[in-house]
């Protein structure tokens, strides 16, 4: 399919893809399927092929809705088999709470105790499921976690029930001695007219008032950050600053559409340009080290082929633009524009925190607002650097 060069991937990158985004066979609110569904010994194989990590799963995505024990034991060794055969891994797992219509007004949120015991008793199978296959990180997403007629139930007792939901199942985890962290999935809107916790802002406070919070961060997604108007980078860095980037989802999107979970670096390749840098600690700051995850499919025109060249696309161009920051920042034109200016008595003031002493010299400090209000700041040059950096013209 392509030729090697440096950009091709390999499980060393540590990519991974979910058996439900190579798997979309293209269906959409307004047509059927265009490509056949695949199973997931199959896609086991491709991806394996194509140079990715490993996969995630959804319970469902693996073992349909219902299956017997048996079907299921079955499935699961199959599935065991693919993996060992082909070199993969399942990082992350995680559980479907929104396909089937008792979740048709949400699961852990439901206002019916009937749906919150059947979500619980899905997921603690699901997790089950996930630790078997090996899956260190368990994702939470909440699908149909919202409304479109707000005075259904009090957002307030929305809040609470998703809060012991998860409470309860660190609580399974712990009792079943799992090797388990879990990472909450913010999404503004889609399928519910608005999801409670819209954003991975709303998720790291709330995992603040949770009974384990070491146990829980969260995994962003660029197609929701950007669907809700806000820079990716700036919520993953909020996330990496906290210790809670626990897993990641990479996509493309543009603002004000629906989902679109474009191939990653499609759209906005300055934000998936910066995106990468930050990830991999190129400015300076502690990498992230855990699975690249593209949660995104391939266009609908597409056939399987196409399937493998947008998996391929993907992971290539989050390489190219790994690449391309290294090269950035080894600019020395970049360097000397974000240089740190520094001023040894001014920084000991600055951070050494508080005491009366310090607040007596911020006071006394003379500060000529004038001259440093003058100066330009060079930013126009710097992001030009930026933007032929990325498209390879320099460096
Ligand atoms: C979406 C979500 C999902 C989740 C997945 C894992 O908008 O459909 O991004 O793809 O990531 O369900 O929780
Ligand atoms: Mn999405
Ligand atoms: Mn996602």
């Amino acid at each position: 399919m392509h030729t090697m060069d440096t950009f091709t991937p390999t499980p060393a990158d540590r990519f991974t893809f979910g058996l439900w985004t190579v798997g979309n066979p293209g269906r959409d609110p307004f047509g059927p399927s265009v490509r056949a569904t695949q199973s997931p010994n199959r896609i086991v194989a491709k991806l394996a092929e194509c140079g990715a990590y490993g996969v995630n799963l959804h319970d469902e995505d693996l073992i349909p809705f219902g299956a017997s024990a048996a079907e299921r034991d079955r499935i699961v060794k199959e599935f065991k088999g693919a993996l060992k055969d082909n070199g993969m891994v399942v990082p992350m797992a995680t559980t479907n709470l929104f396909s089937q219509p008792i979740f048709k007004d949400g699961a852990f949120t439901s206002n019916d105790p009937r749906v919150r015991t059947f979500a619980l008793q899905k997921t603690m199978r699901a997790m089950d499921l996930g630790v078997e296959l090996g899956a260190k990180t368990y994702v939470f997403w909440g699908g149909r976690e919202g409304t479109e007629s707000d005075a259904c139930r009090s957002p307030i007792d929305a809040m609470k029930r998703f809060r012991d939901a998860i409470n309860f199942l660190c609580g399974y985890v712990r009792d079943q001695g799992y090797d388990l962290r879990f990472a909450l999935e913010a999404k503004p809107n889609e399928p519910r007219g608005d999801i409670y916790l819209a954003t991975t802002g709303h998720m790291l406070h709330f995992i603040s008032t949770l009974d384990e919070p070491e146990r829980v961060g969260v995994n962003p997604e660029v197609a929701h950050e950007t669907m809700a108007g806000l820079s990716f980078v700036h919520n993953i860095a909020q996330a990496m600053e906290a210790g809670k980037l626990y897993h990641i989802d990479l996509n493309g999107q543009r603002i004000g559409r629906y989902d679109q979970d474009l191939r990653f670096g499609s759209e906005d390749l300055k934000q998936a340009f910066l995106t990468v840098r930050l990830l991999e600690g190129i400015p300076g700051n502690d990498p992230y080290t855990g699975p690249l995850h593209f949660d995104a499919h391939a266009y609908r025109t597409e056939d399987d082929e196409g399937v493998w060249e947008f998996a391929v696309g993907c992971m290539r161009t989050y390489k190219i633009l790994k690449s391309r920051a290294l090269a950035f920042e080894a600019d020395p034109d970049v360097q000397e524009i974000i240089a740190e200016r520094t001023d040894d008595a001014l920084d000991a003031l600055l951070n050494g925190g508080y005491s009366t002493e310090a607040a007596e010299a911020i006071s006394a400090a003379s500060i000529d607002v004038d001259t440093i209000a003058k100066k330009g700041l060079g930013y126009e040059r710097l992001d030009q650097l930026l933007v032929e950096h990325m498209m390879g013209v320099r460096g």
